[in-house]
């Protein structure tokens, strides 16, 4: 079979191209899901993952990742890891760990330390900046959400084997110990072979009350496409909290079904992804939701632009 890998966001656009080259070389689904979310976690000017993202609200930078192997069902995570370069690749080792999968805080630090991963401080002084700009603003005026994008990473190999990941900074400004939906299997991330795997970006908290990784997975499983299943979860859960809370945060969703169609949805405008297959090259996509239907199309020249310049104005700036 040939291969389909699809990831949160625009800036998973030169990860998935890496990750893409190595898939067709008959690379497995699990090299590339950690290859293409390093990275991301490598790219100082994502606020979002890795290096480079932004503090909890003591100045911190708390990292969650999560990892699953679809084939084997192991699974590994590591949530508020502090000064290590690549989460994902924590979370990924982990996953072999029979029991002690999942560390959170300084259980994950020591274990990542006694495994010799690459230690790093990772508050750039750009974060550093952007934390004392923001503490300066009135309490109101802070919305500890705005501007942060997980990376989430589905992937289907030529063998049909199937992985997902997630790495995040999680949200600016946290409490902290706060840990998001990222790095908890079956809301941030799910893979299983016999159906497919899904992962999840958005507001954690609201994410974790639908498991919605998890329950778009068991939706292919019952023979729904990865569309349909993205669909349906993002509304059900939307219209679930709606009909709770009287409101629903920010939920957006990806997902490869084991015959290689993928899917996306979202409750919020301007959620972007990538999706790669075996002989195309990667597209990123934008959304569009209309009466709570999902649709989307090619990222256009002048959105690719904007984007570009957009980012490289930041970089300017530092
Ligand atoms: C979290 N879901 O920590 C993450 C944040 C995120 O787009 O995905 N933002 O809640």
């Amino acid at each position: 079979m040939s291969w389909t890998m699809v990831a949160t966001w625009r800036m998973a656009l030169e990860g998935v191209t890496e990750a893409g080259k190595q898939l067709n070389q008959k690379g497995n689904a699990f090299d590339a899901v950690e290859v293409a979310a390093k990275a991301v976690e490598d790219n100082q000017w994502y606020k979002s993952v890795g290096y480079g993202g932004l503090p909890n609200e003591e100045m911190d930078v708390e990292l969650d990742a999560g990892f699953m192997n679809g084939d084997t069902m192991d699974i590994g995570a590591v949530a508020g890891i502090h000064d290590f370069v690549n989460p994902i690749s924590i979370a990924r080792r982990l996953s072999h760990e029979e029991t002690n999968c999942v560390l959170a805080a300084q259980g994950a630090d020591r274990f990542a330390s006694h495994e010799g991963f690459e230690r790093k401080n990772m508050l750039t002084p750009r974060a550093k900046r952007l934390y004392l700009e923001k503490v300066q603003e009135p309490h109101t005026t802070q919305n500890p959400y705005k501007g942060h994008d997980t990376v989430g990473i589905v992937a289907v190999d030529q063998k049909g084997s199937i992985a997902a990941g997630t790495s995040t900074s999680g949200l600016f400004l946290k409490r902290p110990g706060r840990v998001g939906d990222s790095p908890i299997v079956g809301s941030g991330f799910y893979a299983d072979s016999s159906a497919g795997a899904a992962s999840a970006t958005g507001l954690g908290e609201d994410l974790m009350k639908g498991c919605i990784s998890y329950e778009i997975v068991r939706r292919m499983k019952e023979g729904q496409s990865a569309q349909e299943a993205c669909d349906q979860a993002v509304v059900e859960l939307n219209q679930k909290l709606i009909s709770c809370r009287g409101k629903a945060g920010d939920i957006s969703v990806i997902a490869v079904s084991k015959n290689g169609d993928f899917g996306a949805a979202t409750n919020i405008d301007g959620f972007s992804f990538v999706a790669a297959k075996e002989g195309e090259e990667p597209i990123v996509y934008v959304t569009h939701v209309e009466n709570c239907h999902t649709t989307y199309e090619k990222a256009s020249e002048k959105w690719l632009a904007n984007y570009m310049s957009t980012h490289s104005a930041q970089v300017e700036q530092k």
